[in-house]
């Protein structure tokens, strides 16, 4: 080997060591929620496909499913959404699933507080959850401004699946104010490809009569 060629593999060897150092300390720092879509949390649930697949049946008590409108109704002042991430009944991977219903409208009741559990079914992307006041259509890079219209309607985005291994967080808030809004993934062009659904906050028609 010439003096020359040896500078040439040793300088594309430290180059090549640089990207690697990199990519693994962007990696972590994704990981560990510095960079990217808020903090990742390190108290991830990890669940299998058994509790997964609870999360598609719909409890006897406190929903109303209408599968003709696309809509599902939590009644109370204490509400449960199990909210799944690319779920395995669609072939759209830019979906949310909610007993079974592709980004239904979900309707609560006004002061509800109402917490979601969101799972990632998908194997190969990150997804996360936000409510949101902005409406669509949503631009490629819907991250950048749109804000949650209540405190803590966001889960922070959820790892892909690995080996029948699925990740999911929760998260409560209270729902102080009727409207239509919006949940939407904020993962760079999710949104914009169609990853939400209409969230419906109504006066509660038992207190309201
Ligand atoms: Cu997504």
């Amino acid at each position: 080997m010439t003096h020359k060629k040896s500078i040439k593999t040793l300088a594309v060897g430290i180059i090549l060591a640089a990207l690697g150092i990199g990519m693994l300390i962007y990696a972590f720092r994704t990981v560990t929620g510095q960079v990217g879509y808020g903090y990742y949390g390190n108290n991830f649930t990890v669940i299998d496909k058994k509790a997964l697949d609870k999360m598609y049946i719909v409890p006897k008590k406190g929903v109303k499913i209408d599968k003709i409108h696309n809509s599902v109704e939590f009644y109370g002042k204490n509400v449960s959404i199990p909210i799944v991430a690319s779920p395995k009944n669609t072939t759209d991977m830019y979906s949310f699933g909610v007993y079974g219903l592709i980004n239904p409208t979900i309707i609560v009741y006004k002061g509800a507080k109402v917490t979601m559990h969101l799972a990632n079914e998908d194997d190969d992307m990150s997804h996360n959850i936000a409510v949101v006041n902005n409406q669509p259509p949503y631009p490629y890079m819907s991250m950048m401004y749109n804000v949650r219209i209540f405190e803590n309607s966001y889960i922070p985005p959820l790892p892909e699946s690995k080996g029948g291994k699925y990740f999911q967080l929760s998260n409560s808030f209270t729902v102080s104010q009727t409207g239509t809004f919006y949940f939407i993934c904020q993962i760079m062009g999710h949104a914009y490809r169609g990853m939400y659904g209409k969230f419906v906050v109504i006066d509660n028609p038992i207190q309201v009569k």
